[in-house]
């Protein structure tokens, strides 16, 4: 690349699905086919916006733009075609609407497994239709797992470890002077495949102070507009009114949980931003976009205890809401469960991923028991707060005894609602590494976290899948708490709230309420309901399919 005074760069987000897995055509009777997406909801990409931010600051010229196919893709849907679009020409189409743009970097940002399959179509029309440009990387999933994916992209001349800020301005800064090839040569964080070969090890560029780093300019996405609408993968109790913006005021968690990835780009030092810029960002992206609703990911969150409740007071005080998806259980305590219901949080994810000690504390490596846990479902009951409790099934070193042994204590807890998962092993952490080694994974990177991918001589990955479907029935309708005591109304009641709607489930036991309540007409409603969602979800999974039939006889 020749000097340049100033830079065009260009952040795409691949689709963290595979194109296969997203898109149904429908048949239409004059021989066309209308799109029908499903599963395909945009992430703010606070990655690329946090990059773009830096680099402004202090290369204020550059021209950025952040372009998320996943939105793209969103807007061809419900549209009718001579012939189902093959995911080549829609990877042609989405980039050809940039033509113009012409970057002079690109930068994909592969955050999760679902991003591997799709990318190499896309980095190669990239390469293409921007033959100037040079093409780079970053992300959890790339950061991982750099070695696949420079084979699998051979147009992608550089992938980024962990953090970008500080790289992704110095590349810039290379490329301004004309000097990219040395530079990629001797930086800390960049990766090439010449360097890989050679055995480089990268380093952390970590921004200590994270208050240097200015709020996000929304004004860069393509699809702005997409964003500030409530995300649907968050798990909420009812609809947010308004506005919302995920915001990660720390980084780094000092844990190691043996299924986690984040650290791998994080680090285990926590750097947080101060309380006054928390405050500050709060009033900034209420001036500046109409938010009201704000969404703290940070993975420690509560880590600066007294700047996360200084903030969610304030939001409080304005009379706007707020959400913390995810946040350490053990940092609750009252006062932390006070500010969160002062917040406006309704529902709150307690993250016991299992019921069993002896396999938290010596498999997961979980920093807590299920004492605390219970104490915590306590703070927040007391404040009006819903639990939800996050429960990971299928780790090695489980055995079919250890799983039953956490059921049955899982039952006994005052949890609300139990969110379900498989055990998937994520490039990047110590689970990955250790299912790869001993072959417990075959090492594909599936696009559906809702299948099992780990087979240990204890279990194999089918049981596994079988169980998945079981706990949600046991824990969430069977042992419901008015359910088992046979109060069939306040069951019923309580499974109309949206956090028990996570799969056809829900319409057998409304069903079965309705049944024991003696209202027939209800009854039937919920059966034909249950009957259908059930065909469509079952549809091409055939270990579903036997377990509905098996565990769910007519009522
Ligand atoms: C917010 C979040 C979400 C949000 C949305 C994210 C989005 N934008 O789409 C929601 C709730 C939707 C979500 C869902 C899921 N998530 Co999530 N999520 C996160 C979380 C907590 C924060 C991500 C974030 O925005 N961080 C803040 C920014 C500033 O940091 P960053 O994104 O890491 O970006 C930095 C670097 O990665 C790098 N970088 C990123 N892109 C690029 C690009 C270039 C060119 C360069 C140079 C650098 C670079 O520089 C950035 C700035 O420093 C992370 C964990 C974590 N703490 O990072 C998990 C994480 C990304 N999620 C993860 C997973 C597994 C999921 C789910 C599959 C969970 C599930 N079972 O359903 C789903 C699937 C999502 C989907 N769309 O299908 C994994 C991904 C690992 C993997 N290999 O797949 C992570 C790492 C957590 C973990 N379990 O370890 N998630
Ligand atoms: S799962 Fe949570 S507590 Fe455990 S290492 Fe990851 S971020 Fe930290």
């Amino acid at each position: 690349m020749q000097k340049k005074d100033k830079l065009k760069l260009l952040f795409i987000m691949p689709l963290p699905l595979s194109y296969d897995h997203v898109m149904r055509w429908d048949d239409l009777p004059d021989g066309k086919y209308r799109m029908n997406l499903h599963l395909v909801t945009p992430g703010l990409p606070n990655g690329p916006l946090a990059i773009a931010a830096y680099v402004q600051k202090y290369l204020p010229n550059t021209e950025i733009k952040i372009f998320d196919t996943s939105s793209y893709l969103l807007r061809l849907n419900s549209a009718i075609f001579e012939r189902p679009l093959k995911y080549e020409e829609f990877v042609r189409k989405s980039l050809e609407s940039l033509k113009e743009f012409n970057p002079d970097i690109i930068g994909f940002s592969c955050m999760f497994n679902g991003c591997y399959s799709g990318l190499s179509e896309y980095s190669a029309a990239a390469a293409e239709i921007f033959p100037d440009a040079l093409i780079t990387a970053g992300g959890h999933l790339a950061a991982a797992l750099p070695e696949r994916i420079f084979a699998n992209n051979a147009a992608i001349s550089a992938i980024c470890f962990a953090e970008g800020e500080i790289p992704f301005l110095n590349l810039c800064r290379a490329a301004m002077e004309g000097n990219i090839e040395s530079f990629l040569a001797e930086s800390k964080s960049w990766l090439t495949q010449k360097k890989l070969a050679e055995g480089f090890k990268p380093g952390y560029e970590f921004i200590e102070d994270l208050d240097e780093i200015p709020p996000i300019n929304a004004d860069l996405l393509v699809f702005k507009e997409d964003y500030f609408i409530p995300n649907d993968l968050i798990f909420r109790s009812e609809a947010v009114q308004g506005k919302e913006i995920m915001m990660f005021p720390t980084r780094g968690c000092p844990n190691r949980c043996i299924f986690c990835a984040s650290q791998n780009v994080h680090g285990h030092r926590v750097r947080h931003n101060s309380a006054e810029r928390i405050k500050a960002d709060i009033l900034f992206y209420n001036q500046k976009y109409g938010v009201t609703h704000f969404v703290f990911f940070d993975d420690s969150f509560l880590y600066n205890r007294r700047g996360a409740i200084e903030a969610l007071r304030f939001i409080g005080d304005h009379g706007w809401t707020a959400t913390v998806p995810t946040p350490a259980f053990f940092a609750i305590d009252d006062e932390v469960a006070e500010a969160f219901a002062y917040a406006g949080i309704k529902v709150v994810e307690v993250n016991i991923e299992n019921g069993n000690q002896d396999t938290l504390t010596n498999i997961i490596h979980k920093p807590s028991n299920l004492n605390r846990a219970e104490e915590t479902i306590k703070h927040l009951h007391n404040h009006g707060i819903l639990a939800a409790g996050t429960v990971l099934l299928g780790f090695p070193g489980e055995t079919i005894r250890s799983m039953m042994k956490g059921l049955s204590r899982l039952k006994t807890m005052d949890i609300d609602v139990y969110i379900v998962w498989v055990v998937t092993p994520l490039p990047g952490s110590e689970l990955w590494d250790m299912c790869i080694e001993k072959g417990y994974t075959s090492g594909e990177l599936m696009s559906r976290y809702e299948d099992a991918a780990i087979s240990t001589p204890d279990f194999s990955k089918e049981l596994i899948q079988y169980l998945y479907y079981s706990y949600p029935k046991l824990l969430n309708f069977e042992n419901n708490r008015y359910f088992r005591a046979g109060r069939w109304k306040e069951a019923y009641e309580f499974f109309q709230n949206p956090l028990c709607h996570s799969s056809f489930l829900v319409y057998y036991y409304l069903a079965k309420c309705a049944k024991n309540m003696g209202n027939d007409s209800l009854f039937r409603k919920h059966w034909e309901e249950y009957l259908m969602a059930r065909k469509e979800e079952t549809e091409g999974f055939p270990i579903y399919q036997k377990w509905a039939a098996k565990e769910l006889p007519p009522l």
